[in-house]
């Protein structure tokens, strides 16, 4: 899981074998599947590369937080043979965990279980939702099916999140079947062109307000929300993103929020031989835990 080369231990020495969930702040669980999505693959090579990088991080945030007392638990990959017996696995898996999840893709479909098992340990409680994406995932049936990257929000709408309490940041793309939810399902929506033109530290302290009377936040965030400049490496790449300095400006303001774990999805490395969509990945991976370190000094 290392190289000759590492400057630090895995996950920037967040991680150490003997951490367990029930006595770390994070669990680090890798879903290696590209089945469904619809383009081009390489997601399903996105949790090993992610974590080979991560041997060259170092433990602090760019705003020099130190990340040292953070514990992670890597409790290695869930693989996927059978999407649906499989994501039942990993409901079950993520919906047992004592702390916060940080789950790798693999392609958006897997974020389907992921959001499932979140309702499920916030039921009752006001579970708010922010997904960062050029696109809403909104379609009911995707390719012939209803468990492709393009309906995971759908299928988290029938799990049961509201829609008031959904904040969905960085959109540009659109299926004719998603319109209707975007343009009246009551849905916050904030796409690239308006982070662009009202800049996103506005933009974050709205989603910060809408999100604040929320007992709990999950994150999801697909690396295509970034503009193909800053993170080519991904099935559909869609141009006029967000730029990475949005993302962490993004992440900064949602302090003192509840956050209980994230997603990060469609990071393919065989499509970027630079790796810098990776290195892009590491960094907002980072700066999330910034956000709980921060909190917890
Ligand atoms: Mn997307």
């Amino acid at each position: 899981m290392t190289d000759p080369v590492s400057t630090h231990g895995l996950w920037a020495d967040l991680y150490r074998p003997t951490f367990s969930p029930a006595d770390s702040d994070f669990s680090i669980i890798g879903i290696p599947y590209d089945g469904a999505a619809c383009a081009r693959k390489g997601a399903a090579l996105g949790p090993d590369r992610m974590r080979f990088w991560s041997t060259h991080l170092t433990p602090f945030s760019e705003d020099r937080t130190r990340l040292g007392d953070i514990r992670i638990a890597d409790l290695g990959d869930i693989p996927i043979s059978h999407q649906e017996s499989d994501f039942e696995l990993i409901r079950q898996k993520v919906a047992g965990l004592p702390n916060i999840p940080i789950i790798l893709g693999g392609d958006h479909s897997v974020s389907i279980p992921v959001l499932q098992a979140q309702r499920e340990r916030y039921k009752d409680q006001r579970l708010g939702l922010l997904w960062v994406d050029a696109h809403p995932d909104l379609c009911d049936e995707f390719t012939g099916s209803k468990l492709s990257h393009a309906c995971t929000l759908r299928r988290a709408l029938e799990f049961g999140y509201d829609p008031s309490e959904i904040c969905m940041v960085g959109l540009r793309s659109w299926e004719d079947q998603e319109i209707d939810l975007i343009e009246n399902g009551g849905l916050n929506v904030y796409t690239a062109v308006e982070v662009a033109e009202r800049g996103m530290r506005s933009v974050a302290s709205s989603v910060r307000s809408k999100l604040s009377d929320c007992d709990a936040v999950h994150i999801s965030l697909d690396i295509d929300c970034l503009d193909p400049a800053f993170a080519p490496g991904t099935g559909i790449p869609d141009a006029g993103g967000l730029s990475t300095r949005d993302v962490i400006t993004l992440f900064r303001e949602l302090r003192g929020l509840p956050l209980i774990g994230m997603d990060l999805v469609e990071v393919a490395p065989p499509l970027d031989p630079s790796e810098a969509t990776v290195f892009a990945a590491l960094k907002i991976i980072m700066e999330y835990i910034a956000v709980h370190a921060r909190e917890k000094q």
